[in-house]
């Protein structure tokens, strides 16, 4: 087989999802190729395996397909099934890794980040079951990366992405495929699309922004072609490799024009929007945003209601720092709930094992057992599919569940691109005194409890610590603090604010009122402020 030499690169380690890093970082020669050839020796695919390969359109994404073919070709693999033009949203690629049963798939993407030649670029290796690599797998790539010192890669012509049907590289299998066919199938299986579409013909207005990213070509087909919303109801839908110069970033700060259109007194009946590789959601209705820790809580409260999930729920798992709005769900449909790490590769063991059906995080991520990513047409086909069996709106659906569970407000103030050395020290010196903080108050606030949190797998007995710090107050106010996983410069602070407020309490606060008492307490705790050279987060979301 063709071998080329090579030495390591030191900073190959994958962070909360993949390896990322600058398109600059990957264009180096060799880098891409030791990584991908990390993932080959450290995953030992037997000869003749299927690899799914696609990745979000940005920038870079067409020259590592092909390397990534090349590379399969030269490892052993019988077949690749990639995307048409390169492209596969991160759930439609999980649930074609498990339709065909491939050995695992190779995800190029930096999801919400900003994409062209200055932007951000990243490679994921996801395993059979559709989900991330879980960490002992990415463990073990790093560490192998760090000692490569040969790749292999075929010497042949570049695939036609652009034709569907099988091609050959060597004795290599390339089958180029329609990226939407497979999944828009799965999300009729899933969703009373009947129903969807009698409520829009009923004059239902929805507006769907797909950030001139990869759901685009996903949203026409679904919400236009095969539910009736009329044409331009998805806006920035043809895909860019520089995302249009934005951030593909479904957030109230990028997706800030949707924002806008919703609040507006003539807005749609619900607004929504997704992130760069497609599994993000944002989720609006007229006046009001719905924070994505109270849109999962929402959907597993309803969930039923879509034929998919008709026999109830196995189980609810959030991340760490997503509100505990969901636990208050599961509590009264007596099912287990779950807290996790921060990542999606921490739910593909609970959904394998049925402990699960829905998880979800507050950074606008939510999904199912359907596949083994978060999906972002996904979370609003279902809460399409709730609203037209229920017929009433977002807000009227989020008060009703307010006045049964309480509200719970909740902010994520991010603080970017700080300097690593005031991020460590910050995270170092509330480490030290977590043992201190039991019975302290802040302002109104006494805490209650404080800890590192950490994880373990209850399906494979393998504990992931560190995994951030959680202040909890008396009556259920929460703060939580950890360093991002997925930046590409210096440092991201993240600061998760959350106030709890039952039923018969007050549940028309502004979120900033709400929370300032909260604010106030994480910068005395914390002295953010002096760590970070801020004066204030760059995003609140
Ligand atoms: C962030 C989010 C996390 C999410 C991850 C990947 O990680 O907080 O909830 O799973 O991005 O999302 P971090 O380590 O930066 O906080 V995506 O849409 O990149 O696949
Ligand atoms: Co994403």
């Amino acid at each position: 087989m063709p071998e080329i030499a090579t030495t390591p690169f030191a900073d190959q380690k994958p962070g909360t999802s993949g390896l990322r890093k600058k398109v600059r970082i990957f264009q180096q020669p060799h880098y891409a190729e030791n990584f991908i050839q990390s993932v080959f020796d450290v995953i030992e695919a037997p000869a003749g395996a299927t690899l799914v390969v696609g990745g979000d359109g940005r920038f870079h994404n067409r020259v590592v397909i092909q390397t990534a073919i090349r590379m399969a070709a030269a490892n052993g693999f019988g077949r690749v099934v990639v995307g048409q033009g390169g492209i596969l949203s991160t759930p439609a690629a999980s649930n074609l890794i498990r339709k065909r049963q491939a050995f695992g798939g190779l995800i190029l993407s930096a999801s919400h980040n900003p994409g062209g030649p200055d932007g951000d670029f990243g490679i994921k290796y996801n395993v059979g079951n559709g989900g991330p690599a879980p960490a002992k797998i990415t463990d073990a790539i790093f560490a192998r990366a760090c000692e490569i010192d040969r790749y292999r890669i075929m010497d042949a012509p570049d695939v036609d992405l652009g034709t569907l049907g099988e091609q050959r590289v060597s004795d290599l299998v390339v089958e180029v495929v329609a990226p939407v066919a497979d999944y828009a199938a799965l999300m009729e299986q899933l969703f009373d699309f009947d129903a969807i579409r009698a409520m829009i013909a009923g004059g239902f207005r929805l507006s769907f922004d797909a950030m001139h990213a990869v759901t685009g070509p996903y949203a026409h087909e679904i919400l236009e072609n095969r539910l009736g919303a009329p044409a331009g109801t998805v806006v920035n839908g043809t895909p860019q490799d520089d995302f249009g110069g934005h951030h593909p970033d479904p957030n109230l700060v990028h997706a800030r024009a949707l924002y806008e259109r919703m609040m507006a007194a003539d807005a749609p009946d619900f607004g929504a929007a997704s992130d760069g590789d497609g599994d993000r959601n944002l989720i609006l209705g007229r006046g009001i945003f719905v924070t994505p820790s109270d849109s999962l809580a929402a959907l597993a409260a309803d969930a039923h209601l879509a034929p998919g999930y008709a026999a109830g729920l196995k189980g609810i798992a959030r991340s760490m720092p997503t509100s505990q709005a969901a636990d208050r769900v599961a509590a009264k449909l007596d099912i287990l709930l779950h807290e996790t790490p921060t990542g999606w590769k921490f739910f593909g063991n609970l959904l394998d094992a049925g402990m699960a059906t829905i998880c979800g995080e507050e950074s606008a991520g939510t999904g199912s057992d359907h596949v083994r990513e978060k999906d972002g047409l996904w979370a609003v086909l279902l809460w399409l599919n709730i609203l037209a069996v229920r017929k009433i709106s977002v807000a009227e659906l989020m008060t009703e569940h307010w006045r049964t569970y309480g509200r719970t407000y909740y902010a994520r103030h991010d603080y970017e691109g700080i300097a690593t050395r005031g991020a460590d020290a910050l995270m170092a010196g509330i480490r030290e005194r977590l043992a201190m903080l039991p019975g302290e108050t802040v302002g109104d606030l006494t805490v209650e409890t404080a800890d590192d949190f950490a994880y373990t797998d209850p399906t494979d007995e393998i504990t992931s610590s560190g995994q951030g710090v959680r202040i909890c107050f008396a009556g259920g106010s929460r703060i939580v603090v950890r360093l991002s996983g997925t930046g590409t410069q210096g440092a991201t602070l993240r600061v998760y604010l959350e106030r709890y407020e039952p039923a018969d309490g007050r549940l028309d606060l502004a979120t900033g009122d709400a929370l300032a008492p909260l604010v106030a307490a994480a910068e005395a705790l914390l002295s953010i402020r002096s760590h970070t050279d801020r004066k204030a987060p760059d995003v609140v979301t």
